[in-house]
């Protein structure tokens, strides 16, 4: 069964190429493939069957795949998460425990509904505020010098919108101007919280993949300094960026009372075919609201960075016709979005059922 859905790929090219995301229930299993870039000039497929993950190969040939690890998803069996957490995850994981309940008990509930945009916006806003000076320009902008920003395949972030760990990585994204492929890992997650525990044997966010080189990493200082060091001409993190999660980082959890950390219950099993495109940078009040909803539906994307000084204002202003964040483009539905009420809405009615 696994090898006759294999053998319809076609592996000549070195190119990073969309592969079809989707999940086929039936009775006796559940499958679900994802598209992936290469690693190390391999394309890696990811294929679940009968409670069963496989990371598979393929070799460069036609038919030539090979598992390269599988491991089992046993729900009720979480001892080694629990084991391999780590000090920052499980302690977190404690904090955010404590907090979720908490936090929806003063979030508008039903994220799919109708809200109050004047308290999104306010409570949003002041997590801007509270985030400044990160994660809202361009600073380093490789082009100043003639290089290419962007790496020739793009980096693969997972990740949830809440965790402040994983939104100073988003804020050294936004300031190195790098787009990335972003994975939402939310908590209840049925897709790729999966994923990262077959990659690095955890669910610990934020774990960053760059299929250029090969690297997978947790530990959010880690991917900062690394993502510098490769993309920022070796440059150290921005002042304060690593330093300031301890101080601010919370504040945007706490504002937006944890949106964009548990996927939303009536979100629909199976992911879109296509990722959709998020033109954003991570500081934008708006587009906090947006990639939120990304999140609570565990939608991946393409997320282009496009803060003041970035490469990418041209792109924007020649899809969009505006350089206003966010911008979506939903390549499933062929649907371009600018409003950010409108995404939202436009995301929770295709992506979820309706609440009754
Ligand atoms: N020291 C780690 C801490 C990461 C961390 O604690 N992440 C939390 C989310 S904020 C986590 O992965 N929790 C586990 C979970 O959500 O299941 C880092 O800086 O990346």
């Amino acid at each position: 069964m696994i090898s006759s859905y294999f053998s319809n790929c076609s592996c000549s090219s070195s190119q990073p190429i969309q592969l079809p995301l989707f999940a086929i229930n039936n009775q006796s299993s559940h499958f679900y493939k994802y598209d992936y870039s290469p690693i190390n000039g391999h394309r890696i497929w990811v294929f679940g069957q009968r409670g069963k993950l496989y990371l598979n190969k393929c070799l460069g040939q036609r038919k030539n795949w090979q598992v390269i690890s599988s491991s089992y998803l046993d729900k009720n069996n979480n001892t080694d998460e629990k084991d391999n957490a780590g000090n920052g995850g499980s302690q977190s994981t404690s904090l955010l425990s404590f907090l979720c309940p908490l936090l929806k008990l003063f979030s508008g509930g039903d994220p799919s509904k109708e809200r109050n945009y004047l308290f999104e916006e306010t409570t949003s806003s002041l997590s801007t505020i509270a985030r400044l000076p990160w994660g809202s320009r361009a600073i380093f902008n490789g082009s100043q010098n003639g290089d290419a920003v962007n790496p020739p395949i793009r980096l693969q972030l997972y990740e949830f919108e809440a965790c402040p760990f994983c939104r100073r990585v988003r804020e050294a994204l936004t300031e190195l101007d790098l787009s990335a492929e972003v994975f939402p890992c939310p908590k209840g997650s049925v897709r790729h919280r999966e994923l990262v525990k077959a990659f690095g044997g955890k669910e610990q966010f934020p774990f960053l993949i760059d299929p250029n080189t090969g690297v997978q990493m947790y530990e959010s200082s880690d991917i900062v300094n690394y993502l510098f060091q490769q993309y920022g001409k070796g440059r150290p993190p921005s002042t304060g960026l690593l330093e300031s999660t301890l101080v601010t980082g919370w504040m945007p959890t706490l504002l937006r009372a944890g949106r964009g950390m548990t996927l939303w219950e009536k979100s629909t099993e199976e992911g879109p075919t296509r990722k959709l495109e998020l033109f954003s940078y991570e500081n934008n009040a708006y587009a906090r609201l947006v990639r939120e909803a990304l999140c609570e539906l565990e939608l991946p994307y393409v997320l282009q960075n496009v803060a003041k000084g970035s490469t990418r204002e041209a792109l924007l202003l020649s899809i969009s016709g505006s350089n206003e964040v966010p911008f979506l483009v939903d390549p499933n539905t062929g649907q371009q979005l600018g409003d950010y009420r409108q995404i939202i809405s436009y995301l929770f009615n295709t992506y979820s059922l309706p609440s009754l």
